[in-house]
Order: C-alpha cells, then structure tokens, then sequence
C-alpha cells in the first residue's frame, strides 16, 4: 500500500501530521537487491548533533545542522564522545545523497533497522515518519519526497529518554526502579547500559511501480519424511498471478484483493535442527503472462516446536537447550549492529557446545537472527520489555502495553520466517510494583490481564511456536503459569544465600520441584550465574573468583540433571557487559559473562565446554 504523507511543499513541514511508521498493511520483509528490486545502504559517516535544548526542530536542523561533527552509522553515539557518554537527550543524524538515478519510476523506501529510543524522520525538509522503541526496523516511503536532480538530505533524530511510560519504563522516580535505593547513574530500571543512536543499517530500496510483495508468511509442518510448507503472500491490492518455487517444487498464486496462499509438499524433507541447519531457497514471485513483476527469495527452514506435556519438541524430537542470555554489547560501537562481533559469538558459541541463547532483553540484529538459521541455533525471541510493574496506575499500565503489543507485533512480522526463533519471550522480570495505593493483589490481577493480551497476540500472530515470559525470583507465580513455558531467572548462591552453594542448591530443587507441582509445564531456567572478575582466584571458592562461578553452575546443573521438565539451561550471561555506574557494578560491568567482554573464556566457559561437547567434538543434543 502506497502511504506517504503528502505535503504540499517544504515549507508546510510543521503542519504536517506526523505518521507513526508502525507497519500495519505492509511488512518489513529485509530489503533485497535482485532483477527488479534495489538496495542502497546509506550507512557510513553521517553528520550529528546533540540537541539539549530541542531547538532543532524549530530552527529546521532537519535542513543543516548548524554545527555537525561526524559519526559512524551504525553505531551508539555513547563511546565515542565524552560529552555524549551518559546522553540520553535528542541528537540529529543527517546524511546528504543522491537516489540512484536508475531508481526513477520505481517506489522507494527509507528503511530504519534500529533507532533508539524514539525518532524522528524528515526527506528535504518534510516530516516522514516517527518510531518507538529502539530495536526494531521501521519502513516510511519516500517516492513523493525524493528529488532526481540534486543531493537528498534525510535527517533523523533521535533520543533515548528513560520515561516511566515506556517500555522498557524508565524510573518513575528519582532512585525508583529494580535497583531500590541504589539506582545506576544514567538511572535506568534495567541492568544494561542505555546505549543510543542509529543502532542497524539505514537502507533505501526500490520496488516496482506496480504490484510488489509486500510480505511473505512461512509455516512449515512434517508429514512423515515430507515437509510441507504453506506459504502467504500479500501484495497490496494485487488481483493476478503468481508462483511459489522451492527447489523442483512449484506451485501457482491466485491473488485476491492482495493475499495469496499456497502448499508446497517437499518429497523426503532435510528438516532443520541445530545439527543439520538446512536451508531451503524459496523464491515468490508475481507474473503478468510470462512476465515478472517482482520476485523475493527468502532462506527456508522446515522444522516444527512444539511443547507437549513437559517437553520441547524440536521435529517431534525431544530437545533440550543449552545456552546464554547475552547482549547487544561491545567497546565503541556500544548496541550498534557488530557483525565481527556476530560471527566470533557464534564461534564461540560452537566451540562451548551450547545450542541456543536467549536475545535478552530486546530484539536482536536480523543479521544475527540470519546467521543462527544458517548456523542451527535456537533462539528465544524477547521484546524490550523489561523491567514492567504494575504499580504506576491503570492509564501507564495501558500505555505500557499498547507499547509491547506494537513491539511485539513488529517482532513477529521481522522474525516469523526464521526456523531458529522457537520461542517467543513477552517479559523479562516483570514485578508487582510497590505502590502505596495498588495492593498487591490489584497489581498481579492487572498484570494477569497485561500478560493475557500479549499471549493472546503472540499466538494470533504466530499459531506455531511456544510463549513465555520470563519470571523474576521471588515474583508472583500467577504470571508464570499463563504461558506455555515456564521461564525463570534465579540467584540462589548470590544475591541470596551469598556465598552459601549447598543451601542454594537445595532451595532451588525444592523450588523447581513445586513450581513444577502446580504448573505441570516445562521449565527453562533463563537465568543464573555469578558475577566473576577474570583471574580473582580462591580455594575454597569465593564470590567474584573463577572458582566460585565454576562450582555455582555445577550446582546448578547438577540441581536439574534429575529433573527432566527442565527443558533449557541458560547461563547468565554470555560476556561481560556494559552497566551503569553503580555500586553493585565494578568498572559499570556487570561481570557475570563466561566470557570477557572481549570474548576470552573464564575457567567457567572451559568447564560448560567439557560438560557441553561430547568427546568427539560434537554438541550433545
Ligand atoms: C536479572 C536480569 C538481568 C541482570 C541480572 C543480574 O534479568 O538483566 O543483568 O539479573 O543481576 O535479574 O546480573
């Protein structure tokens, strides 16, 4: 669907009504280059300000920023300037272009992958587009807005302000938040530092004047050693042909007002798992006679999850997960997308033997999601909804969740097609809230009702894969037992029973054991650890050695080795990373990683190897 925002000319830009770029008829299918599609990324060095005032906007900084410095895109804007480290305010990016002039007469697309927290989008002056939330891809058009003949300016702004009616909320109050009294400076309520900026890719891409695909859906299921794959396209209000390819499969496409579906059988199927990640090519196609209107190719996987009774079923196969919870994190280039970063966590994550992870606590890089379908890893999918509570009133509890229902909603229509997202996460450690005049009570029936909608949503969007959310220790049980699997994060041995593994051990046997009593569901543990400074070393084992982080995971896995509805262990967390500064935090790290931030294994990462490979080399399934 065509959809821009017509304005008469670029002086008319403050009249216009801004546009939430929240995809609604269209998809966000990753931009392709092939015969009749182009993609131009127009990431690089792009010119940026820091707006503290937020004069920028009404002193047209969207034309010429009066005084630029440049900055790398992608990238957080962070650890690159000093003044700009703990800035958390408005900023401009603004880039100057010309369109490919083979372009003309196609449509073209401005495609943001990630802006964090919330931007702004002006072409030549005129206000396009605006977003929330800062990890998901967002699609404006541009083809009334582009000039042929002279150089495009695109400006977006950005700010990453932490605003209690967000998600992930910002702290209600000064020293409010999951740190109580000792909030982390920039104050945050989550455990992560609140990197900024123009975090993925900023492409533009063409399509064809006519009809084009706007989104493909895949959902692939087994029948004996067939795979079978259903495919839906949309095509705005296409009404002809088309043709679905995959391998010597074909089969045509009969649009009706935009939408088309068809099955293809695949004769003895390689089904994708974590050993034999196969991908199948599947090519959509719309055809006038003989003639192409447009094609998209999109990587396959036929593979089925499923949860039965207190298993996860991967291909009908029991499958249990190993892994981490990790971050989008580095030096200098802060949350900005890090494809060498990419390419060595999966090595690693091969070289451990672990066959999944978790992408706490936000959408991660569609490359990275690429990779683990190219690699067999298995992913939990979570939106940045981190650090809820359901004790700052119904109307932000409202807000908050139309937030997580559009995040969610983007996420699945980014993420559906991938085989190695097998589950999808609602929450991370969502609490009660500690309001004066909401009882706990209201507080956990009003979360109920939160946590049913995005149940709801998520398998409405997608009937085929599992949902969770994530549950903090000591937090309300209700909220575990709404979803299809149960997820907890616990810290038994640490910021409880410090010190005190044996105590840690039994508490959380009995505790796994009753949750499992009431639930009757499988039990993935999201969450433990203990923060380790590399090369602190005692014996006996100490809090903060290398030692003490070895023996805590050995009694924690030693803990579930009899407990069979324990489906997944992830380990908190992958690698160090970047916190605020606080005082629970050394060095504003949290140090809980089996790898450094600069990805060297502690004693930890050795002793999950000789648990996690077989001694031929080979992850234990
Ligand atoms: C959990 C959070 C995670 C933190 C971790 C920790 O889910 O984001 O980093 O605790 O304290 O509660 O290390």
């Amino acid at each position: 669907m065509k959809d821009p925002l017509s304005h008469g000319n670029d002086t008319d830009h403050k009249k216009a009504a801004h546009k939430p770029a929240i995809p609604g008829s269209g998809g966000l299918l990753y931009p392709q280059q092939n015969l009749l599609r182009n993609v131009l990324d127009i990431s690089g060095l792009w010119q940026f300000q820091l707006d503290p005032k937020e004069e920028g906007e009404a002193q047209a900084w969207f034309n010429a920023l009066p005084s630029p410095r440049m900055i790398p895109v992608p990238c957080s804007w962070n650890d690159l300037f000093d003044d700009a480290r703990d800035y958390l305010g408005l900023a401009w990016y603004r880039h100057e272009g010309y369109a490919p002039s083979s372009w003309r007469g196609q449509r073209v697309f401005l495609r943001v992958g990630s802006a964090n927290y919330a931007a702004k989008v002006w072409v030549n002056g005129i206000a396009a587009a605006e977003h929330f939330g800062g990890h998901l891809p967002f699609v404006v058009e541009i083809t009334d807005q582009l000039l042929w003949d002279r150089q495009n300016i695109i400006a977006i702004s950005v700010e990453n302000k932490q605003l209690p009616e967000r998600v992930p909320p910002g702290p209600a109050a000064a020293g409010a938040g999951a740190f109580g009294s000792l909030p982390p400076f920039p104050a945050t309520t989550y455990d992560f530092f609140p990197y900024a900026g123009l975090h993925r890719p900023v492409l533009l891409y063409s399509v064809p004047a006519g009809a084009h695909i706007d989104d493909i859906s895949v959902v692939t299921t087994l029948d004996g050693e067939d795979g079978v794959v259903k495919v839906a396209v949309s095509a705005g209000g296409y009404a002809g042909k088309g043709k679905l390819l995959l391998n010597d499969c074909q089969a045509e496409l009969n649009f009706r007002a935009g939408s088309a579906e068809a099955i293809l059988r695949v004769p003895s199927a390689r089904f994708w798992c974590p050993k034999d990640p196969y991908l199948y090519l599947l090519t959509v196609t719309l055809t006038d006679e003989d003639q192409t209107i447009d094609a998209y190719s999109l990587d396959i996987g036929i593979r089925t999850i499923a949860v039965c009774g207190d298993e996860l079923l991967l291909n009908g196969q029991q499958i249990k997960l190993t892994g981490f919870g990790k971050h989008e994190d580095f030096p200098l280039s802060g949350r900005g997308q890090n494809l060498p970063m990419w390419v060595r966590d999966y090595e690693l994550l091969k070289w451990i033997g672990a066959n999944s992870y978790r992408t706490s606590h936000y959408p991660y890089a569609e490359e990275a999601m690429m990779l683990a379908d190219r690699l067999g890893v298995l992913v939990i999918n979570e939106i940045p909804a981190v650090g809820l509570n359901f004790g700052d009133g119904e109307a932000m509890t409202a807000r908050r969740l139309a937030q997580c229902r559009q995040q969610l909603h983007e996420l699945i229509l980014r993420d559906k097609n991938h085989p190695s997202t097998i589950i999808w996460s609602v929450a991370n450690e969502p609490v009660t809230g500690s309001a004066p005049d909401i009882s706990t009570q209201e507080a956990i029936a009003a979360g109920t009702s939160f946590f049913r909608q995005l149940y709801d949503d998520a398998h409405r969007l997608d009937g085929t894969r599992p949902v969770t959310l994530v549950g903090l220790q000591g937090g309300p049980a209700e909220w575990l037992g709404l979803f299809d699997i149960v997820s907890i994060n616990r810290y038994y041995g640490w910021y409880t029973m410090p010190g005190q593994l044996e105590r840690a051990r039994q508490e959380l046997e009995r505790e796994l054991d009753a949750l499992h009593k009431s639930l009757a569901k499988p039990v993935i543990m999201t969450e433990f650890g203990a923060d380790t400074l590399p090369g602190a070393h005692n014996t006996p084992p100490e809090m903060w050695t290398e030692e003490y982080q070895v023996e805590l995971l050995r009694h924690y896995l030693d803990a579930v080795a009899n407990r069979p509805f324990v489906v997944g262990m992830h380990v908190w967390a992958f690698a160090d990373f970047k916190t605020g500064q606080n005082v629970i935090r050394a060095a504003a790290m949290n140090f809980k990683g089996v790898f450094t931030r600069d990805r060297r294994p502690k004693m930890a990462a050795h002793f999950l190897r000789s648990l996690w490979m077989k001694s031929d080399g080979k992850a234990m399934d």
